[in-house]
């Protein structure tokens, strides 16, 4: 791409020499490896802010109407080599350092990848950020600029280990930090009414104010001009100093509450599923939309003319999940308190505004605030709260007359016991539209969860299934298989359009490109190994099949049944004779993901995993027939090594439990066959590289609640398969070691409740096991299957995605920037 500064060769290194004088204040001769990294980061960062300062000029003038995308998380990953990417910079900045004697790949190794984020909600927000920018789409991300992202997993004895995560160590070269970008964030307080010209207004005062200051992130589309904001709050002391405090003489105390005021937006909820109802979560969820609805307000003040009518036509908010669903009331607050308008008008343009995507059905994954905490930390959001449902609720009234049932179903408040609020009826009832994230995921909330509310508005509820950028996980983790791409095909085109990998359909039965895709996944499994061998001290042989489980652990993803068929698969080698023995498929087996620090199921799951592989990998009778490894902190940096040497991966949900999963998209788009069960986008997976390409088994959601029932009204001795009897029993005898938790966790499906089904698939999972076995020991068949896999992924890239989001909620209109003259 063009840049006002050049970008021959000669004038990328002066820049980075630039940058070593006078930004690290180091000679020319004395730099480190981290040196040329920040050095070269900042060089990069020119060309970035050049474009995006083009950028919001440009939708200034055009007037454009933005989409606002609202999350608590968004898992970025590392910045460099995806802004040389999109750029189209790569090449040169690696011939400008070979001369200055740097390796550009090395150097990417030192940035520290930002995980503002627990998992998929994150990582989605992520991903449609660079498709926004991408597809020229007018946007802009809100987030929380949290000091400890996610926590660094460690493993010690087995068992994790988390440790903070102070990504902003080493300083953050990606960010630019805006002074002049502040607002007032209030707590606590009153409501005080007053007479106004013959009408009542609220005036909430008093409590504790606090600021959120704007941290923007580039970032950049790919092959454009267009460089749209990721921009993320910080809390900071109000600038006025506690009087009261300071002059009965207390200086200290003055200064600490200072100090509390940063520490709301320190750290990141490491929970992904269980609901925490801490008030500092609450207080991170408003300060997010408070800071966020103002500055949307604020631009769309400074428009010419003030028309409040107009404001849906120019701003269109996506909430991620209920997290940041305050924020319909903290619109809603702004202008009927400060800018006077009256409730009905108000409302009107609230609900043209706002768009709600859920991520989850499980229960106990939706968020509800106790009515208390809300009342005193929020006490007008409150009041404006039970002013949307009575509304509402007037409404139902009218549909539906004196139907309790519906009532209390549709109600945004819940009576029984404590008052809560229900912030997915918050959401939904504020909201123009609703979606799921897979097809089977939006039946499920339009049949189960929100049945009440599709009944009343079918229009409301859409499907957008997930999608991935194409520009990560494929141009960026696999360049071998980008470059391939780009030979074929002619150019770099399919990129942007992914759907031009159709045309490589014709190239399966040419045994040449068969072969160099062969070669691709072997260099990626090499690269991957040498990893495995720096970060887990396992030796794993390249030949053996590469079986990958990586995501949070949780039950519901039954990491549990992976495990266990492990242990079946290991006793079935120690009993095989060296005629079987020969038959049998070599496997590496490798599990990733962090466990809620709370989740005591979860992270017995993970010393059950490393109990296993430490007696497996240690057997000299298994050698390199099997092994087994649990890879410590998964996160974005390390799942662009490990995808693109996956050949298989497991998406084993128990069906109706995954709203969508988005790595089974990154992984497919590798070459890399699935096995799973026909949950979330799976479902849509197996519809795209057809039966024959991808490994499904197990209960179908239709079937989930009656196979519930058997396995309730069942003894557990009939219920569980033999097979699966016997590893319980090796368990029991301390043959992973004499663990009183080894035992806990069997027990937790053996004598509770086996919700997941784990008893219920596992037959079936063994079978779907040994259908892998037998492809793999064809490996011209298995690459075949591999590439139809990549080559029919196009459905999956998040710029389709976008594209749906834009044409059927946003009504939002690509605006192109113009490149520089
Ligand atoms: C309320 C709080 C504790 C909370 C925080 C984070 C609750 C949930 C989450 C994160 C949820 C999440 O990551 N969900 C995943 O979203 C992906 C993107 O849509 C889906 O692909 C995936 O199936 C879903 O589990």
């Amino acid at each position: 791409m063009d840049s006002y500064q050049g970008s021959d060769k000669l004038a990328l290194q002066q820049s980075i020499v630039h940058h070593v004088e006078y930004t690290l204040a180091r000679t020319r001769f004395d730099f480190s490896k981290f040196h040329s990294y920040q050095a070269l980061s900042h060089s990069v960062r020119d060309r970035l802010i050049e474009a995006f300062n083009d950028t919001n000029l440009h939708f200034h003038q055009m007037d454009a109407k933005r989409i606002y995308y609202l999350s608590l998380e968004f898992l970025i990953g590392r910045c460099l080599q995806n802004a040389l990417v999109n750029l189209d910079l790569e090449e040169d900045y690696r011939e400008a350092l070979m001369d200055l004697g740097y390796k550009l790949e090395e150097l990417y190794d030192e940035e520290v990848d930002p995980a503002l984020g627990n998992g998929g909600l994150g990582r989605l927000a992520a991903c449609f950020l660079d498709s926004l920018a991408t597809l020229n789409y007018p946007s802009f991300g809100y987030g929380i600029r949290y000091t400890y992202g996610i926590f660094k997993q460690l493993i010690k004895d087995g068992y994790q280990v988390e440790s903070p995560d102070f990504w902003l160590n080493h300083g953050n070269p990606w960010e630019i930090e805006r002074l002049d970008v502040q607002y007032q964030i209030r707590f606590y307080g009153f409501v005080k009414k007053v007479w106004d010209h013959g009408v009542e207004r609220s005036v909430w005062e008093g409590g504790e104010t606090i600021m959120a200051r704007a941290y923007d992130t580039p970032i950049p589309g790919y092959n454009t001009q267009n460089t749209i904001a990721l921009r993320l709050w910080k809390s900071h002391p109000a600038s006025e100093f506690d009087f009261s405090s300071f002059n009965t003489g207390d200086y200290f105390k003055a200064l600490e509450q200072r100090q509390k005021a940063e520490y709301i937006t320190s750290v990141l909820y490491p929970n992904d599923s269980t609901d925490a109802g801490k008030e500092l979560r609450l207080k991170q969820q408003y300060l997010l939309v408070s800071a966020s609805m103002q500055d949307i307000v604020r631009r769309f003040k400074r428009r010419k003319v003030l028309d409040w009518n107009a404001f849906p036509q120019k701003v269109a908010v996506q909430l991620n999940d209920t997290h940041p669903a305050l924020a319909i009331v903290e619109l809603l607050r702004i202008l009927i308190d400060i800018e006077q308008l009256d409730n009905m008008s108000a409302w009107q343009i609230v609900t043209k505004s706002f768009n709600y995507t859920n991520h989850t059905v499980l229960p106990e994954a939706l968020e509800k605030w106790g009515v208390p905490l809300i009342e005193k930390l929020l006490p007008r959001h409150l009041e404006i709260i039970y002013l949307i449902n009575f509304l509402f609720l007037e409404k139902v009234q009218q549909k539906y007359p004196n139907n309790w049932g519906k009532l209390s179903a549709l109600s945004i408040v819940e009576e029984e016991g404590t008052k809560k609020v229900r912030m997915a009826n918050l959401s939904i009832v504020g909201s123009k539209f609703v979606n799921g994230v897979a097809k089977i995921h939006t039946e499920l909330l339009k049949t189960t969860i929100f049945k009440e509310f599709f009944e009343m508005h079918p229009n409301k509820f859409q499907n957008k299934t997930n999608g991935v950028t194409p520009r990560r996980w494929v141009r960026c983790a696999n360049p071998a298989l980008a470059a391939l791409y780009d030979r074929v095909l002619g150019s770099d085109k399919w990129v942007l359009d992914m759907e031009q990998l159709k045309q490589l359909e014709s190239h399966v039965s040419d045994p040449q490109f068969v072969r160099e895709f062969q070669m691709i996944k072997i260099e990626n499994k090499e690269r991957f190994v040498h990893w495995i061998r720096k970060t887990c001290q396992v030796d794993l042989n390249v030949d053996s099949l590469f079986d990958i489980q990586v995501k949070r652990i949780h039950e519901y993803k039954r990491q549990l049944m992976n495990i266990l068929y492990v242990i079946y698969r290991y006793l079935i080698i120690k009993e095989s004779t060296p005629e079987e023995r020969k038959r049998i498929v070599p496997r590496s087996v490798c599990f990733g993901g962090k466990a809620a620090p709370g989740y005591v199921n979860a992270k017995r799951v993970i010393k059950l995993i490393n109990s296993v592989a430490d007696v497996i990998n240690n057997d000299h009778q298994i050698g390199d027939l099997l092994k087994v490894v649990f890879m410590p902190n998964y996160n974005v940096s390390n799942a662009q090594i490990i995808i693109p040497a996956a050949e298989l991966s497991q998406h084993i949900s128990t069906a109706g439990t995954e709203a969508s999963g988005t790595s089974n998209m990154k992984f497919i788009m590798n070459g890399c066959l699935i096995l799973g069960t026909l949950d979330g986008a799976n479902v849509e997976i197996d519809e795209a590289v057809g039966r024959e390409n991808i490994f499904i088994f197990g209960t179908q959601v239709e079937d989930v609640d009656n196979m519930k029932e058997k396995m309730r009204n069942t003894d557990p001795h009939e219920y569980f398969p033999q097979e699966l009897l016997k590893v319980f029993t090796e368990i029991d005898n301390g043959r992973f070691g004499h663990n009183e938790e080894l035992k806990w966790i069997v027990d937790s499906i053996r004598y509770k409740n086996d919700n997941y089904l784990v008893g219920q698939d596992f037959k079936d999972y063994i079978k779907a096991q040994q259908q892998v076995d037998d492809l793999y020991r064809q490996p011209n068949e298995w690459a075949k299957k591999s590439i139809y896999n990549a080559i029919r992924s196009y459905k999956f890239s998040s710029d389709r995605t976008i594209y749906e989001y834009a044409e059927d909620i946003w009504q939002l209109k690509p605006i192109k920037v113009p490149e520089p003259a």
